[in-house]
């Protein structure tokens, strides 16, 4: 081993507040031996678009007094429409890349952190190389570039830190983004465009009384994923949407580490989704509440025409079960060790993490002005070509990855997350559909150790075919069901306790590592990860 590498790994040891203990109970943690290289530009991909993106530990405002150390990505557009990039105003999270589907796009990425780091385009489709397997991480002041058609459909996807044992520490101090793709057949709809499609990152966060972010890594936290005690929109608190009396698009991205939401309108009023992971659904879907897992998207479609001005209205989190470990306690008991906030203007932060499955408010929207015009909601939106079982090389035999936790791990089919270390059945045939399913104690009981986990794999988006759940968790599966949006195509599904979740995805067009894991970031880091090779 080097000495660079080897005090470039003291310095994140330090950074993660990761503890000799702790290493013990993660040897993966000592097997990231592929970092630090960076990458040039191919001479033979012509690029419509070239961006870089800087990440930069720097000082922000977020709150009155101190400023909050965090870690940025600046953008830059070095070739194609300044609108590349765009800005969540006032938000440290990294810039919004929108594209356009069939663009080919170059982007830098330039590494001054002094820890290693890669990025992910979570959801879209590209070669294994540009994915941001974390054999990529590059070192300070390395550079690694990414070279990508862009084949996903319109819809909004995101790209966060995706760094071996640290995605959560990194994703949680600011390395997240959208990505907004848009295409033909979705500009042809008369959706809400422009300052009435508006994008909403959920996360929760905790802060100290010098208003620095305070990230818990003891086991119990690890367990049952981090809970912050303040719900924060597009990186700021308190957040207050204005709004004109017309419909809007909303695109909800749930960016934080591991918290669920199973999010309602405070007034009674039905959501209407009308997009997802992948992009637009078919057609419009009413539901009483929805249910958002980390990574996850949805597209909602309001219309506030009707409200007088001046109405407030909210989405609340409201509660479920099934949440957590020993009925919500985890939740409760973290919030309880973590620093205590204190302070003027930060009206909901309480000091204690809010439980999961608790009841909070997530997003307050005030009908501020008359609009000078409107757009109704389609009744047909796009077509989704459906995926047939009888297409799958495996119709008979799903490839199933079973989901468990004991003894301080979280696993996948039993096996903890370690570079390099591809078994028999994690290889898949190129350009295959497979029948795939993951199994949350469905078959066996996981008893207290039964926890939600939103399942997302890398590469070509999947739908979902099945849903099956054991009679013991049937009770607490319909707080949630009816909030689920199975249509439309997926990167990323919750599995609640208990269930069985069977779905169809193509392996097309590019061979190589793909990962699949937990989203929840903590069991991620835990070594609920591991890769598939397409060959
Ligand atoms: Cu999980």
């Amino acid at each position: 081993m080097n000495n660079k590498i080897n005090s470039q790994r003291r310095k994140f040891l330090q950074y993660s507040g990761i503890t000799a203990a702790t290493i013990a109970t993660y040897p993966s943690l000592l097997q990231a031996k592929n970092m630090g290289t960076s990458s040039k530009p191919s001479p033979n991909f012509h690029a419509d678009v070239e961006i870089e993106l800087t990440q930069k530990a720097v000082k922000v405002p977020i709150f009155a007094g101190p400023e909050t150390r965090v870690w940025k990505v600046f953008g830059k557009v070095l070739k194609g429409s300044p609108s590349t990039i765009g800005n969540l105003p006032g938000s440290y999270l990294a810039p919004t890349l929108n594209l356009q589907k069939g663009q080919k796009v170059r982007i830098y990425l330039r590494n001054k952190l002094h820890a290693h780091s890669i990025l992910h385009w979570h959801g879209l489709h590209v070669p294994a190389k540009m994915d941001g397997n974390p054999m990529y991480a590059i070192n300070h002041g390395e550079t690694f570039v990414y070279e990508f058609e862009v084949l996903n459909r319109a819809g909004t996807y995101w790209y966060h830190a995706h760094t071996h044992s640290v995605t959560a520490k990194q994703v949680y101090s600011g390395l997240a983004g959208l990505i907004i793709v848009s295409d033909k057949e979705e500009q042809a709809l008369d959706l809400p465009k422009g300052k009435y499609d508006i994008p909403l990152v959920i996360q929760d966060r905790k802060f100290d009384r010098q208003n620095q972010l305070v990230y818990g890594v003891n086991m119990m936290q690890r367990m049952s994923g981090f809970l912050g005690d303040q719900i924060m929109i597009n990186g700021k608190p308190d957040y207050v949407l204005p709004v004109e009396k017309r419909s809007y698009r909303l695109r909800l991205l749930n960016g934080s580490n591991s918290r669920i939401y199973k999010l309602a309108w405070d007034d009674g009023s039905p959501v209407t989704v009308i997009g997802t992971d992948g992009g637009l659904i078919e057609k419009p879907e009413t539901m009483p509440y929805v249910m958002l897992a980390p990574a996850e998207r949805r597209e909602l479609w309001v219309d506030f025409s009707k409200k007088p001005i001046g109405t407030e209205l909210t989405l609340r989190s409201i509660p479920f079960d099934g949440a957590s470990m020993h009925g919500g306690m985890m939740g409760g008991m973290g919030g309880g060790m973590m620093g205590r906030r204190g302070g003027m203007g930060r009206g909901m932060s309480s000091g204690r993490s809010l439980p999961l499955g608790g009841d909070y408010l997530v997003l307050k929207v005030k009908v501020v002005k008359h609009a000078k015009s409107n757009s109704s909601l389609p009744a047909r939106l796009t077509p989704i070509k459906p995926l047939h079982l009888r297409d799958a090389a495996n119709a008979n035999k799903a490839r199933t990855i079973t989901l468990s936790m004991r003894h301080m791990s979280a696993l996948l089919n039993g096996r903890s997350y370690k570079m390099n270390d591809i078994q028999p059945d994690e290889v898949i045939p190129v350009n295959t559909l497979q029948l795939m399913a993951f199994d949350n104690g469905f078959h066996r009981s996981m008893g207290m150790m039964a926890m939600p986990h939103p399942m997302h794999l890398h590469g070509e988006q999947f739908q979902i075919i099945k849903r099956e759940v054991t009679p013991r968790h049937r009770a607490a599966h319909a707080t949630i069901s009816e909030g689920l949006v199975d249509s439309g195509w997926k990167d990323t599904v919750l599995v609640m306790p208990g269930e069985k979740v069977s779905f169809l995805k193509p392996f097309n067009d590019y061979k190589g590592l793909f990962m699949y894991h937990c989203h929840n970031l903590e069991h991620e880091d835990m070594g609920m990860m591991r890769d598939f090779l397409i060959k």
